[in-house]
């Protein structure tokens, strides 16, 4: 039995902060079909998420408000991640997903204003962080099966941010070094 079973409650404690040379390099792959350890972390994971956006919990646990979170951030060396959020749409997203890969993405590029943020960071960051308008991902869910996402605006934001956890690359690193707001051709606003 690992400590993220299905019963064990992430807090802020659990998330690991940048500086943690796990956050700066590439994970593993996770072997399929995923061991009964593998789901219940990643069922661990989304819970975290769910717990962190209801206010009453939040509060007594102090938790920040998650939408993503990749295994690395809680100090584990796996390419998966969970995410649940609600996106410009109204939509709501729950995934929980294995050895992710972008497969194909938009030229057009769009940005979160003012700037995107990370658990693992404690501190405020300022500059664009251009990321795919649209994306199709390919990952392996919980039952073992392969699935094909299809996202674009916020909901392909979110889930950028977390493969890019998983390849080792913050948040940050995606901001331009001279110019913060400096932004490449073909990108635009989210909202
Ligand atoms: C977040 N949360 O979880 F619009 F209910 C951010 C933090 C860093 C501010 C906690 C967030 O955007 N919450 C949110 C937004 C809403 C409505 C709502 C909650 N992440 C995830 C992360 O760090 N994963 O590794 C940062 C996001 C910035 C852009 C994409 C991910
Ligand atoms: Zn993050």
């Amino acid at each position: 039995m690992s400590k993220f079973d299905s019963n064990y409650f992430i807090t802020m404690k659990d998330i690991v902060r940048e500086g943690n040379p796990i956050l700066h390099q590439a994970t593993h792959k996770v072997a399929v079909p995923l061991s009964s350890e593998d789901k219940e972390t990643l069922i661990c994971m989304r819970n975290f998420l769910k717990n962190s956006q209801d206010p009453t919990i939040a509060k007594k646990h102090k938790l920040r408000a998650g939408v993503g979170l990749s295994a690395n951030q809680i100090g584990l060396n796996k390419r998966m991640f969970a995410a649940y959020l609600t996106d410009e749409n109204d939509r709501k997203h729950e995934y929980m997903l294995v050895n992710p890969k972008i497969i194909s993405h938009s030229v057009s590029m769009i940005y979160l204003p003012p700037s995107e943020g990370c658990l693992s960071v404690d501190r405020e960051i300022q500059g664009f962080v251009p990321r795919y308008e649209r994306i199709k991902v390919k990952g392996i869910n919980l039952d073992g099966e392969e699935i094909m996402l299809k996202l674009s605006g916020y909901s392909s934001i979110v889930i950028q941010h977390e493969i890019d956890h998983l390849n080792g690359i913050m948040f940050y690193d995606r901001i331009n070094k001279e110019n913060p707001f400096k932004l490449p051709e073909n990108s635009r606003s989210l909202y």
